[in-house]
C-alpha cells in the first residue's frame, strides 16, 4: 500500500529534464572531490515538518493534508506515521532522519505511559532502519512545547520541572541511543527568557549548564558515541534565547567546561534572526574547531520571523559547502532539511517539491563550492591579502617574538604604512563567474 500514489521515486534526470519528480543535480553516486554527493551531503529529513506540521500559522490554523493520519494521540497513529515517514524517505532517496521525542510518539497522560508510548514507536522505527538501510542523524527531546515548560525547561525556577526535563532527555537519549543515532541536539527554545525583571540569568546558565553536565555523564555511562550538538537561536519562542548564536553558544560551553563534549548545529533561519548571515555562523563554529552539523532552511527577508523556508538560493548553498568542504566535510553531522512547505503548499506531494529543490540546490552549492576550490583564485587573493604576516616582522608577531617597544621602534622608523584594496567587487564579480 502506498501513502504518496502520485509520486513516482525521485531519480537524477539531469538539468534538461522537464519532470517535477526528477533531480537536475543531485546524483547520489556522481563524485565531487574525491567522495560521492550523497557521502558530502548527508541529507536528512525533520520527522516534525514532515509528518507533524499541520501547516498553520498565527493567523490560522493548519491546511496540510495528511489523509494517512487519524489526528489521534494513539500509539497505532503513530506507528501508521513511521510507514508514511520512510515511504517519504525512500521516495525522495534521503538516508537520514531527525526528530524529536514528542514528533514520533504522543505525550500521554503521565510520563511513564509517555516513555512506553515512546519504546513502542523506537522499537518499528529500529525496525524500519534495520529494513531499509536508513539511518538516525540526530534525535531530541522536546523542552518547549507542552505547558509545564512555559518558563523554561533546564532554565525553569521549578526544580520538578527542571527533573521533568531531565527525565525526558533520558528517555530520548535512550531512544537515540537504541537506534543507532550519529548525534544528539539540544535547542534551548524555552531556554531565556522574557523578563529581567523575574528572573536571575547568572542561576538560570548555572542550572542549563549542570542539566548539559548531567546529559555528559548518562552519555558516558550508557555508551552512548553519538556527538552532542547545541543549536543557536536567539529568539522565537522566548524575547530572549541563552544559545542566541555561534559565539555565544562557544563562550557559555567554554565558562561551563562543556566545550570538549559538544559542537554546534546551526541552522540558516536562526543564523538570520540573530542578525548574521549563514557563513558568518559556520566561519565562527568552525573556527573553534566546533561546526558539527546544519539545519538546512532559509528565511525570508519580508518577515521577520522563523519561516523555516526551503533553502533554494544558491549563493547561500555554495557558501554553506565552501565552510563545509573547507573543513574537510562533515563527520557525524549532515544537513537537516528543518524546512517547511508554506501553508498554501498544503498537497502531500507538495512534500516532494520542497526536498528535490532544497537537495537540488544543495548539489549545485557543492558543484560549484569544489569548482571554485579547484580554481583557486580566492583562496590565493585571500592568501595574498596576510602575506606581510608569511615572513620579516608579520612572522615575528604571530609568533609572539617581538613586544610593544619593538613594534613601536619599527613604526616609527617605517613612516605610514600602504594598504591595498580589498576588491571587494572584483571578488563578488568573480563568485557570480561560478554561480
Ligand atoms: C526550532 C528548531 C528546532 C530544532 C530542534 O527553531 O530549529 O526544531 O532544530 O529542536
Ligand atoms: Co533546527
Amino acid at each position: 500500500m502506498s501513502f504518496f500514489p502520485n509520486v513516482p521515486k525521485i531519480r537524477f534526470e539531469g538539468p534538461q529534464t522537464r519532470n517535477p519528480f526528477a533531480f537536475r543535480h543531485y546524483d547520489a553516486d556522481a563524485v565531487v572531490e574525491g567522495k560521492t554527493m550523497a557521502e558530502h551531503l548527508r541529507f536528512a529529513a525533520a520527522y516534525w515538518h514532515c509528518m507533524r506540521n499541520e501547516l498553520s500559522d498565527p493567523f490560522g490554523g493548519g491546511t496540510a493534508l495528511m489523509p494517512w493520519d487519524d489526528k489521534s494521540s494513539t500509539v497505532d497513529n503513530a506507528l501508521k506515521r513511521v510507514d508514511v515517514f520512510f515511504e517519504f524517505l525512500d521516495k525522495c532517496g534521503i538516508d537520514r532522519y531527525c526528530f524529536h521525542d514528542r514528533d514520533i510518539a504522543p505525550e500521554l497522560n503521565n510520563l511513564a505511559a509517555s516513555n512506553a508510548a515512546l519504546e513502542k514507536v523506537v522499537e518499528k522505527l529500529g525496525a524500519m532502519q534495520k529494513a531499509t538501510g536508513k539511518k538516525l542523524l540526530w534525535g531530541t527531546a522536546c523542552l518547549f512545547s507542552h505547558p509545564r515548560y512555559a518558563q523554561g525547561g533546564g532554565t525553569s525556577p521549578s526544580a520538578d520541572v527542571f527533573a521533568y526535563g531531565a527525565a525526558q532527555i533520558k528517555a530520548a537519549m535512550d531512544a537515540t541511543h537504541a537506534l543507532g543515532g550519529e548525534g544528539y541536539v539540544f535547542w534551548g527554545g524555552r531556554e531565556g527568557y522574557a523578563t529581567l525583571l523575574n528572573t536571575d540569568m547568572k542561576r538560570e546558565l548555572d542550572h542549563l549548564a549542570r542539566l548539559l553536565h548531567l546529559a555528559v555523564d548518562y552519555k558516558k555511562a550508557i555508551g552512548f558515541k553519538g556527538q552532542f550538538y547545541i543549536e543557536p537561536k536567539p529568539r522565537e519562542p522566548s524575547t530572549h534565547q541563552y544559545d542566541s548564536d555561534s559565539a555565544a553558544c562557544l563562550n557559555f560551553l567554554r565558562e561551563y567546561n562543556l566545550l570538549p563534549h559538544f559542537k554546534l548545529n546551526i541552522e540558516t533561519n536562526h543564523a538570520t534572526l540573530a542578525g548574521h548571515t549563514m557563513r558568518h555562523e559556520l566561519v565562527v563554529a568552525a573556527s573553534a574547531g566546533a561546526l558539527g552539523s546544519i539545519d538546512a532552511n532559509r528565511g525570508d527577508t519580508l518577515l521577520g520571523w522563523d519561516t523555516d523556508q526551503f533553502p533554494t538560493d544558491l549563493y547561500l548553498t555554495t557558501e554553506i559547502m565552501l565552510v563545509v568542504l573547507g573543513m574537510g566535510g562533515f563527520t557525524t553531522g549532515g544537513l537537516n532539511f528543518d524546512a517547511k512547505r508554506r501553508r498554501e503548499s498544503h498537497e502531500p506531494e507538495d512534500l516532494f517539491h520542497a526536498h528535490v529543490g532544497g537537495m537540488d540546490a544543495f548539489a549545485r552549492g557543492l558543484k560549484i563550492a569544489a569548482a571554485i576550490r579547484a580554481d583557486g583564485r580566492f583562496d590565493e587573493f585571500v592568501k595574498q591579502r596576510y602575506a606581510s604576516f608569511d615572513s620579516g616582522l608579520g612572522a615575528r608577531i604571530e609568533k609572539g617574538e617581538v613586544t610593544l617597544q619593538e613594534l613601536s621602534e619599527y613604526a616609527l622608523g617605517n613612516g605610514e604604512p600602504t594598504l591595498a584594496s580589498g576588491r571587494q567587487e572584483m571578488l563578488e564579480n568573480l563568485l557570480n563567474e561560478f554561480i
